[in-house]
């Protein structure tokens, strides 16, 4: 499943998940070769959707990569492919015929192609993970990168009339009714002019009937403004949920909606007119065993862990997460920071600039918004992570990528994570500021405080006077297993000290308005024996979980948990750090 819920019920789809051919091109020979019509005889097999870094003797290799699948047909029909994340630069073949190129990693891309005969086709992919200075994330990211199709890949069977797009937008004018507005793309593949009724349902029950007229290989838009009453907001401790379903012809698409205020006032954040203190983790959506093509199952079992800690938000670090997870988070009430992979602690300013960089973010950004625009949990879209907002590229960046996220989606608040909160000169740009700092781990102890003074003096200068603030990352490592007498560095001990004494800080500063402890579970680090970045990670893993990379809880998870819950009782550590 893609969706926790049915998108279609009369369009027909089919995953081509299982075992695709596969070939690593080392050498970068493929094209000259025309692998694309001349599929190497001797090639091995992967799973899709899969990350080839979890396949024996393929931990390492980052670079070119093909695979092929059949796709058999029992009658002709027009097909769209929709490719739900391969990972870096993707070129689609369909019988040896190039259908496009995409560039990204984790938001979907799709084609369309009329008239498919019935019968076997061959559908092949190169895919290429290489990172490098203008890819996203840059070349020196401390998270691993693996390579592959790590979503689905999906065979959608459509009709000759077909909704290519459905946007649901709303004003709310009173406590229980809203203005909303639909907008219908449809798409004609007939070689005649068509007419077909157009039906649209609100939880099975039909609010609007019309008709779609379309001219030859033609496409239309249908508008619908309505006022609805009588709704239940979409509320963190009841979470009420819309199915709307469009049937044009014999096609059909349902995407779900709730209904909810999101502003910022007095450096607060209101949901429905209520201020929200926010405790949350970071999650990265990575495992040892399935790398980024994390399976369903683990993210309810996952949830289940965040929940029972007392969180009610969750930071998607540092990429577009799962469509499940995020239906899952709209399920339950968490909200939700979703960003794209500008990870920047090691970028240069002065490469943030470049033109082609610039265009791949923007293109991402976009497309994230586009999948995940009706998604109530999601309240932050996030531009950029940790690049060096002192700098007027970056100043220059946050404008385009602000411009770009407030041209699309008025309706939820602009953010970053700033790794320079005393000398940021971005400050001002953004409906929400969020701080990373590593006091008492990168920089030694108590640095917190002298920070957040700095900080927010320089936030008035900055006309960020009224901006919420978040710390958005902090901690430090605790390696599973390792405790003792005293907290020492890489102790689970140390860890959970570290985190109490930075949240009871936090959240007695009235100027921060929510904690992200970094990070929910240990994760891969990007070492590899030819490199020389992150050696200093022992296992080879981010160790700042509050869980191991197999979710099992350390000290600090315990620790953390009773804070958020307000438990007083053994894990309320008294601070022994100085
Ligand atoms: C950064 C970054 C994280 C992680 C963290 C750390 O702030 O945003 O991705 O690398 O530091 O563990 O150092």
């Amino acid at each position: 499943m893609i969706r926790t819920f049915q998108q279609h019920r009369l369009r027909k789809t089919q995953l081509l998940d299982g075992l695709w051919d596969f070939v690593f091109d080392k050498e970068n020979v493929g094209l000259d070769q025309s692998w694309q019509t001349h599929f190497p005889a001797e090639h091995d097999r992967m799973p899709v959707p899969g990350c080839w870094n979890n396949e024996l003797g393929k931990y390492e290799y980052e670079g070119v990569a093909w695979y092929r699948t059949q796709v058999t047909l029992e009658n002709p029909t027009h097909l769209r492919l929709l490719f739900h994340a391969v990972m870096g630069h993707a070129d689609v073949y369909w019988n040896g015929q190039h259908l496009g190129y995409h560039y990204g990693g984790f938001t979907p891309f799709d084609f369309t192609l009329a008239d498919v005969p019935a019968g076997a086709h061959e559908l092949i992919v190169r895919t290429d993970s290489t990172l490098t200075t203008n890819t996203l994330p840059y070349h020196i990211v401390d998270w691993f990168h693996y390579g592959g199709i790590i979503r689905p890949v999906e065979v959608q069977h459509v009709s000759d009339v077909w909704i290519e797009n459905m946007r649901l937008t709303y004003e709310m004018t009173g406590e229980t009714s809203a203005d909303v507005r639909i907008q219908l793309n449809i798409r004609s593949m007939s070689d005649t002019p068509t007419e077909v009724p157009v039906t649209l349902y609100r939880n099975e029950e039909i609010f609007q009937n019309d008709n779609a007229y379309l001219s030859a290989k033609g496409s239309t838009e249908i508008v619908i403004e309505q006022t609805w009453q009588d709704l239940s907001r979409w509320e963190m401790d009841d979470p009420a949920l819309y199915l709307i379903r469009a049937v044009v012809g014999q096609d059909d698409r349902t995407d779900r909606v709730g209904f909810r205020t999101v502003e910022t006032r007095d450096k607060k954040i209101w949901l429905n007119g209520k201020e929200v203190y926010l405790q949350g983790v970071n999650r990265h959506e990575e495992h040892p065993e399935w790398g980024f093509a994390f399976p369903n199952k683990l993210m309810t079992k996952e949830l289940d862990i965040i929940m029972q800690m007392g969180c009610n938000t969750v930071r998607g670090s540092h990429y577009p997460q799962s469509e499940y997870w995020i239906d899952l988070l709209d399920e339950n009430g968490l909200l939700f920071w979703s960003e794209i992979p500008i990870w920047g602690a090691a970028f240069p300013a002065a490469e943030t600039d470049d033109p082609l960089f610039v265009e791949r973010a923007q293109v991402m950004m976009d497309e994230m918004i586009e999948r995940d625009f009706h998604h109530p949990c999601i309240i932050f879209w996030s531009v950029h992570n940790e690049i060096d907002t002192r700098s007027q590229q970056a100043y220059d960046l946050s404008i385009k990528m602000t411009h770009l996220v407030r041209s699309k989606d008025s309706s939820r608040l602009v953010a970053y994570a700033t790794m320079h909160p005393m000398s940021d000169i971005c400050l001002g740009l953004f409906d929400v500021i969020g701080i990373n700092y590593y006091g008492g781990w990168y920089f030694g102890h108590a640095e917190f405080d002298e920070m957040l003074e700095v900080f927010h003096k320089r936030c008035n200068e900055y006309g960020a006077q009224d901006t919420p603030v978040l710390m958005t990352e902090f901690g430090g490592a605790g390696v599973q297993g390792d405790s003792g007498w005293e907290p020492r560095l890489f102790s689970e001990d140390y860890q959970a000290e570290l985190l109490s004494k930075s949240l009871k800080l936090f959240r007695s500063d009235a100027k921060i308005s929510g904690t992200y402890v970094w990070q929910f579970a240990d994760t891969r680090g990007q070492l590899m024996s030819h490199q020389p970045h992150f050696r200093d990670r022992a296992r080879s893993f981010n160790n700042k979980g509050l869980v191991n990379e197999y979710r099992k809880p350390k000290l600090a998870y315990r620790v953390v948990k009773g804070i958020y819950k307000n438990q007083q009782g053994p894990y309320d550590w008294g601070s022994t750090l100085s």
